[in-house]
């Protein structure tokens, strides 16, 4: 459905955020997380994406997450997340851009977007779930289903290096994040439910500032009311479109 979705008006000196989530991998091939058939149907979220799941069954989180890193080294970014790398360049020279993803697939990043807070975590990441060892997390595309993997500086079980529920958020992360979304001229959620946080409240602090709040997403999600505009639909059609101006500015159009 090619709705003509009026083109979004952004300065090339403007200052924008954008936050993602699961949607805007969806049209990649990549399931969400809370949409009819997503992970949480598969998988119990507590067994699977907190510490103490990790603590009670290693093997199952590492057989969880190694079945969602094959997924992922196989799926390829979609319209939606170079229609966002275009913004980006648009950006470059006089404005500011800042992309903060719940994503781990790292979708974003192999699409060619450069200023990402990848706030959640890495998918394609291990570290030393002791974190008092001198060891570095590093980047890890390998599958462990046969067992968990242990460190070899220290011997503990190695994890995933993403956030789980229930662990705090990385905090320079988050101040990043919240300074840019108090100091832009425009800040946009694209392929989010809105129900985890802190992120989820991110468009309380645009809505604080006064910020338009532009919403990109399928379905109406829980937190709708606390965006300026609305443009439902699928991210990879939607985000072209109404940055089709921003494509054409920088000769991509
Ligand atoms: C924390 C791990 C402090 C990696 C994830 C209030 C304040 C603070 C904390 C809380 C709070 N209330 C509750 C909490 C605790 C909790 C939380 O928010 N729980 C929720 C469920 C109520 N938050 C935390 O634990 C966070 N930590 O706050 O620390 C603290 C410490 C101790 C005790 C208390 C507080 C940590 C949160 C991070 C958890 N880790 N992932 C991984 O395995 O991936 S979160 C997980 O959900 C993913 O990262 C995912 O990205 C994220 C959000 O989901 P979405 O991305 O929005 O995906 P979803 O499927 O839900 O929605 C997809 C949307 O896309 C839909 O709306 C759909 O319509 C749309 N869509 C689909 N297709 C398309 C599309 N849109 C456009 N185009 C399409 N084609």
């Amino acid at each position: 459905m090619s709705e003509a979705w009026e083109p979004l008006r952004i300065e090339p000196s403007a200052s924008v955020v954008v936050v993602t989530g699961a949607g805007v991998s969806a049209e990649s091939g990549i399931a969400t997380f809370r949409d009819k058939g997503g992970i949480w149907e598969q998988y119990d979220l507590e067994r699977v994406a907190t510490p103490r799941g990790f603590a009670m069954d290693p093997d199952l989180v590492w057989r969880f997450y190694s079945e969602r890193r094959a997924q992922v080294l196989g799926c390829e970014p979609n319209p939606g997340h170079r229609a966002l790398v275009a913004l980006e360049r648009y950006l470059e020279p006089r404005g500011r851009f800042l992309l903060v993803t719940q994503n781990v697939d790292g979708l974003h990043q192999r699409a060619g977007s450069r200023r990402v807070l990848p706030i959640h975590g890495s998918l394609l990441r291990t570290r030393c779930s002791n974190d008092t060892c001198p060891s570095q997390p590093f980047d890890d595309e390998q599958s462990y289903m046969d067992g968990a993997p242990r460190c070899t500086t220290c011997g503990a079980l190695l994890r995933p290096d993403v956030v789980w529920f229930g662990e705090y958020l990385d905090p320079d992360l988050e101040r990043q994040a919240r300074l840019a979304i108090a100091d832009c001229d425009l800040f946009m959620a694209v392929g989010t439910s809105g129900l985890v946080y802190p992120v989820a409240g991110y468009v309380e602090i645009a809505a604080h500032y006064g910020v338009p709040r532009v919403l990109v997403n399928l379905e109406p999600p829980a937190n709708l009311g606390a965006f300026t505009s609305f443009y439902q639909g699928k991210s990879g059609e939607v985000l072209p479109a109404i940055l089709r101006s921003v494509a054409e500015a920088i000769g991509l159009g």
